[in-house]
């Protein structure tokens, strides 16, 4: 089985590494780190971008795809799945699924184009009565792209985004970027109570069928495959794996 999985950066290996934990399959991953954040993107060019990253991930004869990030499945999957003859399985959708499963009220850690269109305050709230915070973590991303991810700016940063959780202490965290499980020690580090943090590519990598392949294999492509970027990817899937140029 040859599986498409994409995202801005280097965040949908968050997904990607859990895949390979669960699944044997051909892994195609795409990050367009390139024009990176998508975060702070309108959506014309969040869709536009979406497009050139499947048609480019499309030449590996994919039977699927999975959208590991959160803008581009908020604000460009129902275009994709109108213009490409696909599947398109989303982050976004297995984090709400998740979120409606646990007790207690939610507080959504995302970019600000993803809380803009308040999809999972949303889908959660209208099926159920919990209570849905959402929090754009602005400087996140690009603090991760370029391998700060940890250190005092960061946690400053992190403090401010968490104010309002550690105010109410809602009972869950939802890491809705797919950037934000990489800090996630850093990010507990700065709650001042216990919360449950949920990373959505682990209730997606769980829960997903497919007929497995005999063994696994993983190409990575990035936009610009840089020193920084390739160190990035070897640390976050915990392997010694090269970075391919990608042109879209
Ligand atoms: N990783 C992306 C997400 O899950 O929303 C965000 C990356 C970005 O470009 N801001």
């Amino acid at each position: 089985t040859n599986i498409g999985v994409f995202d801005s950066g280097l965040g949908g290996l968050t997904v990607l590494r859990e895949l390979v934990k669960e699944k044997r399959a051909n892994y195609y991953y795409l990050g367009d780190n390139k024009n990176i954040p998508y975060g702070n993107r309108t959506r014309k060019e969040i869709k536009d971008l979406s497009k050139k990253i499947v048609k480019f991930l499309d030449k590996k004869d994919i039977d699927f795809f999975i959208v590991a990030c959160n803008t581009m499945s908020v604000l460009a999957l129902d275009d994709l799945k109108k213009y490409f003859n696909k599947k398109f399985i989303s982050i976004s959708e297995a984090g709400v699924k998740e979120a409606l499963n646990v007790d207690g009220d939610v507080f959504v850690m995302a970019t600000k184009a993803t809380c803009e269109r308040h999809f999972y305050k949303e889908k959660i709230e209208e099926n159920s009565n919990k209570k849905v915070y959402e929090v754009a973590c602005k400087k996140l991303v690009d603090y991760i792209e370029s391998g700060y991810i940890e250190g005092e700016k960061l946690d400053r940063d992190l403090k401010n985004y968490l104010k309002l959780a550690n105010e109410k202490k809602t009972e869950n965290i939802i890491l809705a970027c797919t950037h934000y499980p990489i800090i996630e020690d850093q990010i507990r580090k700065n709650l001042l109570y216990e919360a449950n943090i949920i990373d959505p590519a682990k209730v997606l990598s769980e829960n997903i069928k497919f007929k497995e392949s005999k063994d696994t294999n993983i190409e990575i492509y990035m936009t610009d495959a840089n020193d920084v970027t390739e160190k990035m990817v070897q640390k976050i899937m915990n392997m010694d794996i090269s970075v391919k140029q990608a042109n879209i």
